[in-house]
């Protein structure tokens, strides 16, 4: 059934494309939403169970019979289950890719020592610099800043050994057997929340959790979590969340940690920069490629090779001016912080991008890509490429990715997109004009150097009132929720009552959709006359851009850094967590490490929890006296803020601010 445009998205450019899909007799994801309807019921509440071959299981959410399934779970059992289930699978995720980043790191250290001895070109001895290796040290400086919180030995080495030592140290936190806690969560936590971590079990009355909710390797709490889940296993709710919990902070101080900063390492870290976002930044007369995912081991290369002379020569050669490399979703957020490549959109915006007409490959690593783009795009020319050995889209070309060959194949790939760009039909092409500027790449490193090497600006903007406390915003957009307009209006929400915003992933692209990057943004209506006041005298938009999901870890440092100074634990401080717009297993794992790590947060889409109570109450309630911070579930935006501003000022309250 045909929806009004208005219905599916805030975005005039999601809106247009929309409707021309709906002219093309294209299907997209609302009318696949649609055909769901109605959605199974017990799906929604959590009470279904496939744990075993006895089911499935579904237990009736109205009180009768059944209560149990046929080994006897209950619901809050099935539910709680399904929940670790659901954060394993979004930790895995991320620390997959965080382990992606560390192997690559590792290849380039070992790649120098072999070329080194070969006598190969290696342009600087010391470094790993060369032109003829794929990946090197692009940030010596945060390298030797990682290794030194790591207790690594800096003097006297060369940039390979250290390099090589880091990479030793985050592969060792992926599958090391002792019970101690992780190296990369004890180099950047402070000891008083590593406190709350290593004491949860015995607040929750399970002091058999003996180090608490303390990760002891990143991928063993998560086939813990598969254990425990099996059938006849682990049937508490509280032990099955405490464990949860622990896998969740495996993800944050462990996996996505690992991602961000060895990806700063390899690639740079993000320095303020201005850029564009949304479908208006692909061009007409240029091959248009959309990098797509999340990985920049790929990304990277690709916006590298596209700056090759020999295939810009090429691309004009099949009358193209040029070759124009645009991002999506968060490998898009990756390459924007680094480098201002414009961002084409978010996570709604993928078969958006396809219906323009005017993109000749959409490059592909791991999550979020719909499979349906492979369909969207045999309308058009659009040729999508999937890159990763892990991800094989039906139907797609499949070139994939080798770090060791990394210049090689990503040439292989640009040069595919460009001879695709005869193929184009002039007449089916129609790009939104709509595109926005912001100011990015606001990485940790990149707001101490704005405030003069100290967060004290900030931090006593917040003891004087002038800013209220903090929000950090994330997550995905779903097509559950019209795209965008939580992300907006909680966003408006909280700045209207002067809470700086830090955010990043899909809530970034759609804040800088609508012009919040800028530091005009300041002057709006939206604005608080406080948090005006503090952007014009730091000359700062009233919102940061943190960078992508795995970036979310950039909040949690920050966060640290504040908790340290202030010498608390971070669930003492008025900061909170949304997710709007939340969609995937990867934003359950971070609403979770957010809370876990004493930072409340605030779902907008209700997660498959409500058939089983007493998890509802852990989730929203218990978990206070636990961790110090818990859910908030609340679909209405308005409603939202209200309830994540109401936290704050009980922090500062109890802060004595
Ligand atoms: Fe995916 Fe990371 Fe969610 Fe966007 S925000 S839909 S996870 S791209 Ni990460
Ligand atoms: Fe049913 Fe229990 Fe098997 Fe789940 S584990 S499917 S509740 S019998």
């Amino acid at each position: 059934m045909k929806k009004n445009y208005k219905e599916v998205s805030i975005d005039p450019t999601t809106q247009q494309m929309y409707e021309r899909a709906q002219e093309m007799g294209i299907e997209t994801v609302w009318e696949r939403l649609e055909k769901q309807q109605p959605q199974c019921g017990y799906g929604l509440l959590g009470i279904c169970c496939r744990n075993c071959m006895m089911g499935p299981c579904r237990i009736n959410p109205f009180g009768g019979e059944p209560k149990r399934g046929v080994c006897g779970a209950d619901a809050d059992t099935i539910v709680a289950r399904n929940l670790l289930r659901m954060i394993a699978a979004g930790a895995a995720a991320h620390s997959d890719h965080g382990r992606h980043v560390a192997l690559t790191l590792l290849i380039a250290a070992e790649m120098a020592e072999k070329f080194k001895k070969e006598g190969k070109p290696v342009l600087e001895l010391d470094n790993m610099a060369s032109n003829t290796l794929p990946y090197q040290v692009r940030d010596v400086e945060k390298l030797k800043a990682v290794a030194k919180r790591l207790g690594i030995e800096t003097e006297g080495r060369t940039i390979r050994e250290i390099a090589k030592e880091v990479a030793e140290v985050a592969l060792n936190d992926f599958g090391k057997q002792d019970e101690e806690a992780i190296a990369f969560l004890k180099a950047y936590l402070n000891p008083k929340t590593y406190e709350v971590f290593e004491k949860a079990g015995e607040k929750a009355g399970m002091p058999w959790f003996e180090n608490g909710i303390l990760p002891r390797s990143i991928d063993r709490e998560i086939v813990e979590s598969l254990h425990r889940t099996h059938i006849g296993t682990d049937h508490d709710p509280v032990s099955i969340l405490l464990h949860g919990l622990k896998t969740s902070l495996g993800d944050a101080w462990g996996g996505s940690l690992i991602a961000t900063e060895l990806q700063d390492i390899l690639f740079g870290t993000p320095q303020v920069i201005k850029a564009e976002a949304n479908l208006g930044v692909l061009k007409e007369d240029y091959v248009n490629i959309v990098v797509h995912g999340h990985e920049p081991v790929l990304s990277e290369k690709i916006v590298e090779a596209a700056q090759d002379p020999e295939l810009i020569e090429l691309a004009q050669k099949y009358g193209a001016k040029g070759i124009n490399v645009v991002g999506m979703c968060c490998t898009g957020l990756e390459v924007l912080m680094r480098h201002g490549i414009p961002i084409a959109g978010n996570f709604l915006q993928q078969e958006m991008a396809i219906v323009t007409g005017a993109v000749e490959a959409m490059v592909v690593d791991v999550q979020c890509i719909m499979p349906a783009t492979v369909d969207v795009a045999r309308c058009f020319h659009t040729k999508i490429i999937d890159t990763s050995p892990i991800a094989t889209f039906p139907g797609a070309i499949h070139i994939k990715f080798d770090e060791r060959r990394a210049d090689e194949i990503a040439k292989e790939i640009v040069k595919t997109a460009v001879e695709n760009f005869p193929n184009r039909s002039k007449q089916r092409v129609e790009i939104p004009k709509e595109k926005m500027e912001g100011y990015v790449g606001f990485s940790v490193e990149a707001i101490l150097k704005h405030f003069g090497g100290t967060l004290k600006p900030i931090e006593d903007a917040i003891i004087e009132g002038k800013i209220k406390g903090v929000a950090g915003l994330v997550g995905c957009n779903n097509p559950k929720v019209k795209q965008d307009h939580n992300h907006i209006k909680i966003a408006n929400e909280l700045m209207k009552r002067d809470v700086l915003l830090v955010g990043t992933g899909c809530w970034a692209t759609a804040a800088m959709k609508y012009g919040i990057f800028l530091p005009e943004y300041a002057d709006t209506e939206n604005v608080g006359p406080g948090l005006r006041e503090f952007a014009k005298e730091w000359g700062i938009p009233p919102a940061l851009n943190m960078g992508s999901c795995v970036d979310c870890t950039r909040i949690l440092v920050l966060a640290d850094m504040v908790a340290r100074d202030l010498n608390v634990p971070i669930h003492a401080l008025p900061v909170v967590g949304s997710a709007p717009e939340a969609m995937t297993e990867k934003a359950v794992s971070i609403g979770t490490y957010f809370v876990a790590s004493g930072i409340t947060t605030h779902l907008g889409v209700v997660p498959p929890v409500l058939g089983g109570p007493k998890v509802v109450k852990i989730l929203t309630h218990d978990l206070y006296d636990i961790v110090g911070a818990a859910f908030i579930v609340e679909p209405d935006p308005y409603k939202a803020a209200k309830k994540m501003y109401d936290h704050i000022m009980k922090k500062r309250k109890e802060l004595g601010i």
